[in-house]
């Protein structure tokens, strides 16, 4: 047999240790893009998430609604696989029918420049850009900007009433009373129009600007509107059904697949990997997993694997470790993989990105998994917390609580997750069903979870996630130096601040 040498070990058996952080260094300025799918050195990846985050292929989390809703905030869901083709199918079309709007645009920006370069600005890099100004008019002071979240602009004056700007922008086309912000910037975004939205103080579109030259007979905007812009989507897939269930999966919307094992170093998944490229060539994404070494993450890169997750045995719900004792602790999964990662990206100049899966317990192990490498991060019991997942909303002692059980329960009975080939069925479990205190919206929930993550980015001095794993110093802290960190030797007043997720 081979042995470590070292333990491996969890996310709480670390800390990160503050970095210089320059005057720039805000959580404002901090961009979570990160990418979905492989790419070549120099290249752009194919598809991006604006947030690090996606949801588990989970019955008690990834379901219609959740899958929406954290569309909606930039990250993705991926369906669960163990139900039904049809019904998987059907749950992917209803995310892909439901209507878009504009991720939602939270950022205020103060800047100086001029209203030509927002626009300048904005037909380069594609991204939606408002200005607000102080009365809803064109002659009102520009009183702030308000973009996608994670842009980031330097320059902008806001002393300057917008019709100062107006001479190579005189074509004015109205708004027409319904229309939101979000709707007017997702349709310019869309169609890549060089125009300016107008909005009044209930952010409703007051007018678009527009170029002298632009021919709106061409492209009216508002003619535009009944958008062809979908959500995001991901689902779950097994190394069982998979030519029956792509086909019906890719025909219904569904955006990027993902093979859900609870051991992903196996010829089933180089199988299906191969059935993919044979059947889709590169046009279907396809990530694989779960792996927790070198080994396991090059058998997948080499297989074709659009992305790889990490982990076995971490989840809240999981039971494997001791039913079968495998797995390895998360954070060491990460730090290995991550490596490898790296090293196949010096060797073949491909970038497979890396999503560390499960184990998540408090925010700041969000920050620990990205910094030690991980591309993205896929989260179970942490959605299942909220509204939009698809259990019920129970009542225990006078406490909301929301249920959530592994894919591996008797529960779920996904006996495809934790095949190894031979008979069919589920013969132990490896999953528990549990309660978890409800939460509230994803939106709500997620705004906090992310501050807490730009903000400890600024601490490291980091503005993106790539930064972040450059620069990051991490420490292994000892078990007293854990308790240390929490409230001690007082009593605690209010008992809500110190408990988190
Ligand atoms: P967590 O976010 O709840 O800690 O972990 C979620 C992850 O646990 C899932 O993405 C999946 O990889 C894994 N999982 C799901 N069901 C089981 C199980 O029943 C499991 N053992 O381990």
């Amino acid at each position: 047999a081979y042995y470590y040498s070292t333990p491996s070990r969890t996310f709480s058996e670390y800390l990160l240790v503050p970095g210089y952080s320059s005057k720039d260094c805000t959580p404002d300025n901090v961009l979570l893009e990160t990418p979905l799918v492989k790419f070549k050195k120099g290249e752009q990846p194919e598809l991006t998430m604006n947030i690090p985050l996606v949801s588990a292929v989970m019955q008690s989390v990834s379901g219609s609604d959740l899958a929406v809703a954290l569309a909606k905030e930039g990250g993705v869901s991926f369906i669960y696989c163990s139900q039904t083709i049809e019904e998987q199918a059907a749950m992917v079309r209803k995310v892909k029918q439901t209507k878009a709007g504009f991720v939602p645009s939270d950022t205020n920006l103060h800047m100086d420049g001029t209203l030509q370069d927002v626009l300048d600005l904005k037909h380069r890099t594609g991204h939606g850009t408002m200005a607000v100004t102080e009365d809803g008019t064109l002659n009102g002071k520009i009183v702030g900007l308000v973009t996608s979240r994670d842009y980031r602009i330097s320059r902008m004056s806001v002393d300057t009433p917008i019709k100062e700007f107006m001479t190579p922008f005189d074509h004015l086309i109205y708004g027409k009373d319904g229309i939101t912000l979000s709707e007017a910037n997702d349709l310019l975004w869309e169609h890549k129009l060089n125009a300016l939205p107008i909005i009044d103080e209930d952010q409703r579109l007051k007018y678009f600007v527009f170029r002298k030259d632009y021919d709106s007979h061409k492209d009216n905007p508002l003619e535009l509107l009944d958008s062809k812009k979908r959500y995001f989507v991901g689902a779950g897939i097994n190394t069982r059904d998979y030519k029956e269930r792509i086909p019906a999966l890719i025909e219904a919307g569904a955006d990027i697949l993902c093979i859900d094992s609870s051991e992903g170093f196996s010829e089933w998944q180089k199988m299906t990997i191969e059935w993919v490229r044979q059947e889709y060539g590169d046009t279907v994404k396809i990530g694989a997993g779960n792996v927790v070494d070198r080994e396991g993450f090059r058998f997948l890169a080499e297989a074709g694997a659009d992305f790889i997750k990490v982990g076995i045995g971490g989840g809240s719900i999981c039971i494997t470790r001791e039913q079968k004792g495998i797995g390895r602790g998360q954070a060491t999964s990460v730090q290995d993989v991550a490596a490898a990662r790296e090293e196949y990206f010096e060797e073949t100049g491909i970038y497979v990105p890396i999503c560390s899966d499960g184990g998540i317990v408090h925010d700041y192990h969000m920050t620990l998994a990205l910094a030690m490498g991980s591309d993205f991060i896929m989260l179970g019991r942490y959605f299942s917390r909220f509204e939009e997942s698809p259990t019920e909303k129970v009542s225990i002692n006078g406490s909301y609580m929301k249920e959530y059980w592994g894919e591996g329960s008797a529960r779920a009975r996904n006996w495809q997750r934790y095949d190894t080939g031979g008979k069919e069925g589920l013969s132990f479990v490896e999953g528990v069903d549990s309660y978890v205190p409800y939460a509230g919206s994803l939106k709500d929930n997620l705004a906090v979870s992310l501050s807490k993550v730009r903000h400890t980015m600024c601490n490291c001095g980091a503005l993106s996630i790539r930064e972040l794993q450059k620069n990051a110093k991490i420490t292994l802290v000892s078990s007293t130096s854990i308790v240390e960190g929490g409230a001690h030797d007082v009593m605690v007043k209010d008992n809500n601040m110190s408990s988190e997720n």
